[in-house]
Order: structure tokens, then sequence, then C-alpha cells
């Protein structure tokens, strides 16, 4: 089995989706300026604190139920997580193969030499607008190991997340709009393949029409009793 999830698998943890109008971080701020290659050249402090932030946050919560059934199937199938998150609750609730095509944000790299960070990560007791970042032995600024818009995915991990795809017997997608690109092409291999795609997700998306099925379920609910559910799901 191959879960490909999104932002929506950790909402019921308490950490924003990024697209959810109502909730959504980027509700209050730019996504392409916040999260963006060009964003970090032109105002480092400014990503650097909204990043922060998140880290902090995502370190404060838990995984829920829809991490830990995920976390479950490993008793009874081979289980591969491709996850867009960077908030590793899904090494925290114990699913051992994780890929992260969009990174994580508990590392972090030095934005010239590329050298790995092992400094403290600074406290942040609120949130503010601006934060310098701090500053590698040469000189070159301290980033997350994200991914931003603009910049490549990370090779292994993408070419795990192919493989993963496509030798599923069946892909689950869940918590995704499904907008963003290369990540959203992967179950669209799956279906391009005729590989089961169930989708869990409380509203449409892009990918609703060609998927096996769609449930307008939240995955805290849905993905507790999936597996017993398959058979009559795909048969
Ligand atoms: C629930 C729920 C519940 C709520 N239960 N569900 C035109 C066409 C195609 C591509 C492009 C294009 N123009 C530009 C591009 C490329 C661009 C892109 O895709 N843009 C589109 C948006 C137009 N892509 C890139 O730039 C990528 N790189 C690239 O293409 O590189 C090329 C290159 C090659 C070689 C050299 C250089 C360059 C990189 C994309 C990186 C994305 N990064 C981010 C930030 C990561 C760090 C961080 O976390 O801050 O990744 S953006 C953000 O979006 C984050 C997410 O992983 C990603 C996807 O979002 P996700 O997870 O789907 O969240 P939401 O909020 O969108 O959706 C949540 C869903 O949950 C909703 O559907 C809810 O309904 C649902 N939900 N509660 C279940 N309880
Ligand atoms: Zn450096």
């Amino acid at each position: 089995m191959t879960v490909f999830s999104g932002a929506g698998i950790s909402a019921e943890s308490g950490v924003p989706t990024f697209r959810d109008v109502e909730t959504g971080l980027w509700a209050e701020v730019d996504p392409y300026e916040i999260s963006s290659a060009d964003g970090w050249r032109s105002h480092p402090d400014r990503v650097w604190a909204w990043y922060l932030w998140r880290h902090h946050m995502m370190g404060a919560v838990a995984p829920n139920n829809a991490h830990r059934a995920v976390a479950a199937w490993e008793d009874y199938a081979d289980v591969h997580v491709v996850t867009q998150n960077v908030d590793n609750l899904h090494e925290r609730a114990g699913s051992k193969q994780v890929y992260h095509v969009h990174g994580s944000l508990f590392e972090f790299h030095c934005d010239r030499c590329g050298a790995a960070y092992l400094g403290e990560v600074p406290a942040m007791p609120e949130p503010v607008e601006s934060v310098d970042p701090p500053r590698c032995v040469c000189g070159g600024l301290i980033r997350p190991n994200v991914v931003w818009f603009g910049e490549a995915l990370p090779d292994r991990a993408w070419q795990q997340s192919v493989d993963a795809v496509i030798n599923a017997d069946v892909v689950v997608v869940v918590g995704t709009s499904s907008v963003v690109y290369p990540a959203a092409g992967l179950p669209e291999l799956a279906v391009a393949s005729g590989t089961p795609v169930i989708e869990v997700n409380p509203e449409p998306t892009p990918l609703t029409s060609t998927a096996t099925v769609s449930l307008r379920e939240k995955a805290g609910a849905a993905l507790p009793g999936l597996l017993q559910r398959l058979p009559a799901l795909i048969g």
C-alpha cells in the first residue's frame, strides 16, 4: 500500500492546512512570497520568522488517529508513506518507510555551502514578523530543509516515491488539494497504470474525478476503518 498525504491529514492534530480559506496559514500571508526561493532571497528574515514559528508549533502537536491508523497498517501490509508534509507526524506515529517529497521542518542547512546546521534552533515565545536567520561559519544563511516553489524536489525521496506508487496495489491519497506539482502527479501515475486510487478528503479536488473512489470524509474518521472497507471499495 502506498499512502500519499498532504496537510489535511495533520489538520486534526491542530496543524493549519495551506489552502483552507478560513483557517489556512495562507489566509494571512501570500504563499508564493513566504514559501518560495524568490521570497527567501528578497526577505529571509520574514521567511525565517514564519518557519521558526511553524517549527515550534509542529513540535508541540501530536499525531492523530489518521497517522496512527497508517502506522498500524504495517501489521498487515508493506506500507510506504509519501508525504508532502514537513511535520514528521507520520514518523512520530510509528510509520517506518516515509518519503518526504517537500523536506522536513526539523532539519536545517546553510543556503550557501549546504552544510547541515547542528546548532540550536532559536526559541520563539510568540509569533513575530521578522527574525534574522542564524549564519553558517561560511557566512551563508541557515534555512529550513524544505522545498519551496521554484526549487527541485530531493532526488532520492522523489525516486522512492515514484517506485512506491508504481509498485503499489492500492494508493490512498489523503488530505491534499492535489494542485502542487510535481507531487500531485504521483496519484496520476497510479491512475494511468490502472492501480486503484482512494481519495480521502472532505472537499472535492482535481483528482476526484479520476480517483477510483473518493471518500468525502475527514482523515481521522476514514482512515482507522479503511483497511476493513477496502474489499467493498475496490473489490
Ligand atoms: C482534510 C482535512 C481532514 C482538510 N482530513 N483532509 C503550472 C503547472 C504545474 C506546475 C507549476 C505551474 N506553475 C508553477 C509550477 C510549479 C510549482 C507548482 O506546482 N505550482 C502550482 C501551485 C501552480 N511547483 C514547484 O515549484 C515545485 N518545484 C518544481 O516544480 O521544481 C521544478 C524545478 C526543477 C529543477 C530545478 C528547479 C526547479 C516545488 C513545490 C514545493 C511546494 N512547497 C510547499 C511548501 C513546503 C514547505 C512548507 O511546508 O512550508 O509544500 S507549498 C505547500 O503546498 C506545501 C505542501 O506540501 C503543498 C501541497 O499542499 P497540500 O498538502 O495539498 O495542502 P492544502 O492546504 O493545499 O490542502 C489541504 C487539503 O486537505 C484540502 O484539500 C482540504 O480539503 C483537505 N483537508 N482537513 C482530510 N481533516
Ligand atoms: Zn555555509
